[in-house]
């Protein structure tokens, strides 16, 4: 069965979606692409030979879509959600899920109503090969009980629009969801630190930010946000257990010696570090709306990342340390 894919925003990642569907995974093509900015929507249309409709409506209900992409930008999401699970077709959301705790829980609510998954988050993390390869030691009890883990989530450079509440929704999201799942354990409280600030920032940030976390579990999960370090693109993850440690491993990259020196790239992109757990993220998407099962990151997992950044900004704006407040996962998200 091949899935055809209607996809809502035709932005950056938007476009790299399609082109993933259409060259590199297996079992889909994209029929339909829609952007409120209709020139972009045509021109990433006529790549890959889909229409172009005008409304993301309209992609929801178009007979030739079997399942929707949503990759518009954060406060737009839960609107084009909530039309899919209205007709029923199972929707890929890039995150944030939705930018409030309470859309989330409307996403929730409906898709719990229509009495089976149809959402995944796009939390691609879970799909790259080093995080996955880490989880496997960390749940073989290798390491014993996972004690602290420290993070560090580091870009180049961000842009004048970028905010002090950004380094959360936007950037620490991938960590809030990485550590939960790493564990298997749900955050509960959170402190953020303000260090000096950076002087390759705009004024208005606060750049670098240090957020602490605590779990229902006990452990103590630090990650470091510099989103102006200058040198690269550069994730880190090391977990601390009782016996032992593992460590996110850096991307494959050959060693020169030369003049005296050995040295290695740093990678500058996020499209670059990730391209290979998109690919498998969306593969197993595509897989999963054919198989009429979807799996993966969830709403609740939405939801959950949702409330944690809710706390996390309050603690940055407060110095106090903020209950997450989030309640037991409810069985139909076991
Ligand atoms: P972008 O601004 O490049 O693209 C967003 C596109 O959506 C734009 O073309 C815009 O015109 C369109 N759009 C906005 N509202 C719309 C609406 N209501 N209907 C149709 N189109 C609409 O942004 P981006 O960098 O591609 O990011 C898009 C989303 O992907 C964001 O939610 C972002 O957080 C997420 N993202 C995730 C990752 C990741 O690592 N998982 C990386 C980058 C972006
Ligand atoms: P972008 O700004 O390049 O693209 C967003 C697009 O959505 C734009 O083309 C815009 O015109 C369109 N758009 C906005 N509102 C719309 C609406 N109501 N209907 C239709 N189209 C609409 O943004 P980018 O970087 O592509 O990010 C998009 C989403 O992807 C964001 O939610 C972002 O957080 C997420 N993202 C996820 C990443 C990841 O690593 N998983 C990486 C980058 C982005
Ligand atoms: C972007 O939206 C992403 O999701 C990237 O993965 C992240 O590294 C970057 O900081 C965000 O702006």
């Amino acid at each position: 069965m091949t899935v055809n894919v209607g996809v809502i925003g035709a932005g950056m990642i938007g476009a790299d979606h399609v082109r993933r569907l259409s060259t590199i995974v297996s079992g889909a093509q994209v029929t339909a692409v829609t952007d409120i900015d209709a020139d972009r929507a045509a021109s990433v249309a006529a790549g890959v030979g889909a229409r172009s409709l005008a409304t993301g409506q309209e992609v929801i209900d178009a007979a030739d879509v079997d399942a929707v992409l949503v990759t518009s930008w954060g406060p737009a999401h839960a609107e084009s959600v909530l039309g899919a699970i209205a007709a029923g077709k199972p929707v890929f959301c890039e995150k944030p899920l939705a930018t409030t705790a309470e859309d989330c829980h409307k996403i929730i609510d409906a898709e719990t109503a229509h009495g089976r998954r149809l959402v995944q988050v796009g939390f691609m993390r879970r799909y790259d090969a080093g995080y996955r390869a880490m989880k496997q030691v960390i749940d073989s009890g290798e390491i014993g009980t996972p004690l602290m883990v420290h993070c560090a989530h580091r870009n180049p450079t961000v842009p004048e629009r970028y905010h002090s509440e950004m380094a959360t929704h936007d950037t620490a999201v991938h960590e809030i969801d990485t550590v939960r799942w790493l564990l298997g354990d749900e955050i509960v409280s959170a402190q953020v630190l303000t260090p000096r600030r950076t002087s390759h920032r705009f004024e208005h940030l606060q750049d670098p930010q240090i957020m602490l976390f605590e779990t229902a579990e006990g452990a103590r999960v630090d990650v470091e946000v510099f989103v102006n370090c200058q040198y690269g693109y550069d994730i880190q993850c090391e977990a601390v257990g009782e016996t032992g440690t593992v460590r996110l491993p850096d991307p494959a990259a050959p060693v020169v010696r030369s003049a005296g020196r050995q040295s290695g790239p740093v990678l500058q992109d996020w499209k670059d570090r990730f391209a290979e757990a998109y690919d498998v993220e969306i593969q197993e998407w595509v897989d999963s709306v054919a198989a009429g099962a979807v799996s993966g990151p969830s709403s609740w997992d939405g939801y959950a990342a949702a409330m944690i950044c809710d706390a996390n900004v309050e603690a940055l704006h407060t110095g106090e340390i903020v209950s997450t407040g989030l309640k037991d996962r409810p069985a139909f998200y076991a």
